[in-house]
C-alpha cells in the first residue's frame, strides 16, 4: 500500500477550506486549474509508461475533479474513516486520471505518478484497492463497480452511516447488463445517498455506443427505473456542482454528463482511434501545450 502524503493532504484541507470561502466563479476557476493539471499529468504518465486509455481520462477529470475538489467529504489522510463518502471509478481503465486526482488531491505523493503501470508499482492499469489510498473498490473488468456502489450505500443503511457514495460509469460500460441489476436494487431500496455519473462521451472501444448497442433514451431508461435523472455538460464545473447535489425525493441520481472524449486535446477529442492510442513525442508536446493555455 502506498504510504499517505500527510503534507499533501494538510494542503487538500487548506484548499478546501478556502473554496468553501469563494465565490462560485472563484471555485469554478480553482477546478478548472486542478483538472488543468490532472489533464497534463495523465499525459506525462500515459507518455511514460507508453500505456493507458487518454480518451476515457481527458473525458473524465472534470468529473473527478468536481467530486474530489468539492462535493466528497473526504481527509484524504483518513482513507479508511468508516464515515468517509465513498467514490468507486466503476470505468476502472481510466485508472490514470482517478491516480493523478488522488495524488494532486494528496492521497499520496505525486512524485509516485510516474512509476505507472511500472513492473511493481502500485499504480496498476486499474485501480486496485489493496494498493492505493483513495481507491475503494478494483475495478476493470466494466459493470462491476456500480453494483458495489450499491451495496457501499445498503450498508451505509445498515449499519447507521450517514456518508454517500458516488460512482463514475462510461457509457459503453452500460452495455453490461449488470449495471442494470444494480440500478433495479438501488431503487428498490430507495438509496437516496447513492449518485451515479455516467461519462456520456459517445464512444466506446472501436466504434460509438449508440452503433454498438443503443443507449438512447438513457435519461428515460434510468427514470424508469426509479431513479431521478439530469443531464448535464460533463466539462462544466458549476454545472456538475449543482447535478451532484442528492435528490429532495429520496430517489437515488443519475447523472448524465456530457462529455468529449480526449477532451482538451484537439486530435485526440471524439476520435474512436484515440480510445487507448499512446501519443508519440511530438504529439505530447502538442497535447501538454493545449492543455496549458
Ligand atoms: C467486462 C469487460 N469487457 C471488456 C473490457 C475491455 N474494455 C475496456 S474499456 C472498454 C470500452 C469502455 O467504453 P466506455 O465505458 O464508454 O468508456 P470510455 O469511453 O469512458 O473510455 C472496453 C470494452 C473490460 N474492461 N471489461
Ligand atoms: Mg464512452
Amino acid at each position: 500500500m502506498l504510504s499517505t502524503d500527510p503534507a499533501g493532504a494538510e494542503r487538500f484541507r487548506a484548499r478546501r477550506r478556502r473554496i468553501a470561502d469563494e465565490t462560485p466563479d472563484e471555485q469554478v476557476r480553482e477546478l478548472r486549474q486542478l483538472a488543468a493539471e490532472v489533464r497534463r499529468t495523465v499525459v506525462r504518465m500515459i507518455d511514460k509508461a507508453q500505456l493507458g486509455h487518454i480518451g476515457g481520462d481527458l473525458s473524465v477529470t472534470d468529473i473527478l475533479v468536481t467530486l474530489f475538489g468539492r462535493v466528497l467529504d473526504v481527509d484524504p489522510a483518513q482513507p479508511r474513516n468508516p464515515d468517509r463518502d465513498r467514490f468507486i471509478l466503476s470505468k476502472g481503465h481510466c485508472a490514470a486520471s482517478l491516480y493523478a486526482t488522488l495524488a494532486h488531491c494528496g492521497y499520496f505523493p505525486v512524485s509516485e505518478l510516474s512509476t505507472f503501470m511500472a513492473p511493481l508499482s502500485a499504480l496498476n492499469g486499474h485501480p486496485n484497492r489493496t494498493k492505493v489510498p483513495g481507491v475503494e473498490t478494483n475495478t476493470g473488468p466494466l459493470g462491476h463497480g456500480f453494483p458495489v456502489a450499491v451495496g457501499c450505500a445498503l450498508a451505509a443503511r445498515l449499519s447507521g452511516r450517514s456518508y454517500r457514495t458516488y460512482v463514475v460509469l462510461g457509457d459503453g460500460e452500460l452495455q453490461e447488463g449488470s449495471n442494470w441489476e444494480a440500478a433495479m436494487t438501488a431503487a428498490h431500496y430507495d438509496l437516496g445517498s447513492l449518485t451515479a455519473i455516467v461519462d456520456r462521451n459517445r464512444l466506446q472501444q472501436g466504434a460509438g455506443t449508440e452503433e454498438t448497442k443503443r443507449l438512447e433514451p438513457l435519461a428515460e431508461k434510468w427514470t424508469s427505473f426509479g431513479w431521478e435523472a439530469r443531464e448535464v455538460d460533463g466539462h462544466d464545473h458549476a454545472g456538475l456542482l449543482s447535478a451532484l447535489r442528492p435528490s429532495p425525493t429520496g430517489r437515488p441520481v443519475a447523472v448524465i454528463a456530457r462529455t468529449v472524449k480526449g477532451k482538451g486535446v484537439s486530435f485526440i477529442e471524439d476520435r474512436v482511434e484515440w480510445h487507448h492510442k499512446v501519443p508519440d513525442d511530438g504529439q505530447v508536446r502538442t497535447a501538454l501545450e493545449e492543455l496549458s493555455r
